[in-house]
């Protein structure tokens, strides 16, 4: 779709917005899923004088998640749904189908897998607005800039700043948050310091993160938020990750000829995964690696990053689960994630090999 109607559309949906609405904001439960759920709270209130009666984190294929958020939604009345940082268009039964709404605007910035816009939804990913690789237009600038239309948001800065750097992209945007740091006098390490908070209250205490969410949006600045009771997570939350890298590297088991390594965790919180694998990729920027979370039960979930970008690691990830029963994998070029059933652990180690082989001419 073009451009221009989107934004035009995307325009009307803003002013169409009257103070009797119940807004549902529901976001990834990252960084850059909850800042960009602030910035499009605070556009809301303004344009609207009320704030969104639900906010509430969502994790892909997360039943309890998605069922919590639709009876939410149903609690409070809500009539309009805001969906941000959610790639809901490779669910097959996902969030849409089981929560109840009059419109729906999402703002989302994974590769398109389906168009889900139509009149009752007006979808609008990165890729339509921008060239680049769409996991560099982070769903918190992509809000920021899109609310900046409509109203002015400039002060939320700093909050697009968290996204992108939770989702890896401060080299894309070097000039943007150089600016954001300086006018805001917000140094860079408390910016660290709030996107480590947001990952040890989503690691740690999922329940309290739109807590934690209020929290930034009364605060509005970082010196306040820092000083909550929130902070008490930071210390676990770190030692966790700290001793993970540390046992995660031991299990390496690397292919040079392919600059692929495979990582192997058996501990840890459900979504620490992800943080103990960007701390690893720091070390491997040119190889692709592959963290297998082994979480009880039958089930794994496992990430890949590749920071230069030489192997998409989310086509990588879709096509070696290809053919496995209730698998499923997605995500962006430099990070993607998944699950399977164990039992085709070893399967779906063999088609990464076999697959960059056939890339690398091996
Ligand atoms: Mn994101």
């Amino acid at each position: 779709m073009d451009k221009k109607e989107l934004l035009s559309r995307f325009k009307q949906f803003c002013k169409g917005l009257k103070p009797i609405d119940r807004i549902a904001i529901l976001h990834h439960s990252d960084a850059d899923g909850f800042c960009s759920a602030l910035i499009t709270a605070k556009a809301i209130e303004r344009l609207t004088g009320k704030k969104p009666v639900v906010v509430q984190h969502y994790e892909y294929g997360n039943r309890r998640l998605a069922e919590k958020a639709a009876s939410l939604m149903k609690g409070k009345k809500a009539n309009v749904l805001i969906l941000v940082d959610l790639g809901i268009d490779t669910e097959k039964k996902g969030l849409l189908s089981k929560c109840k709404f009059e419109k729906c605007l999402v703002i989302d910035h994974h590769r398109m897998a389906k168009d889900l816009n139509s009149k009752r939804v007006l979808f609008l990913k990165a890729e339509f607005f921008a060239k680049r690789d769409p996991s560099a237009y982070v769903a918190s600038k992509f809000a920021f800039d899109l609310f900046n239309t409509v109203t002015d948001v400039n002060e939320l800065d700093w909050l697009a700043c968290l996204g992108i750097m939770g989702d890896m992209n401060l080299g894309n945007w070097k000039g943007f948050v150089r600016q954001t740091v300086k006018r805001r006098k917000i140094p860079l390490s408390s910016l660290c310091k709030l996107l480590d908070l947001i990952a040890s209250v989503e690691v740690l205490a999922d329940s309290k993160m739109h807590q934690l969410f209020w929290v930034f949006y009364k605060a509005g600045k970082p010196a306040i938020i820092l000083k909550s009771p929130f902070k008490k997570y930071l210390k676990a939350f770190k030692k966790e990750k700290d001793s993970l890298v540390e046992s995660c590297r031991k299990s390496e088991e690397c292919f040079p000829e392919l600059e692929l390594c495979f990582f192997s965790m058996r501990k840890g919180h459900e979504n620490i995964k992800s943080y103990v694998i960007n701390e690893i990729s720091e070390s491997f920027p040119n190889k692709t690696i592959v963290l297998l979370h082994c979480i009880g039960g039958k089930r794994v979930k496992f990430s890949a990053r590749r920071q230069d970008f030489k192997v998409k690691v989310n086509e990588l990830l879709v096509e070696a689960v290809k053919g496995i029963p209730n698998s499923s994998a997605g995500g962006h070029v430099p990070a993607a994630a998944g699950s399977l059933p164990k039992r085709f652990v070893s399967r779906f180690k063999r088609k990464v090999v076999e697959i960059l082989k056939k890339k690398y001419g091996k």
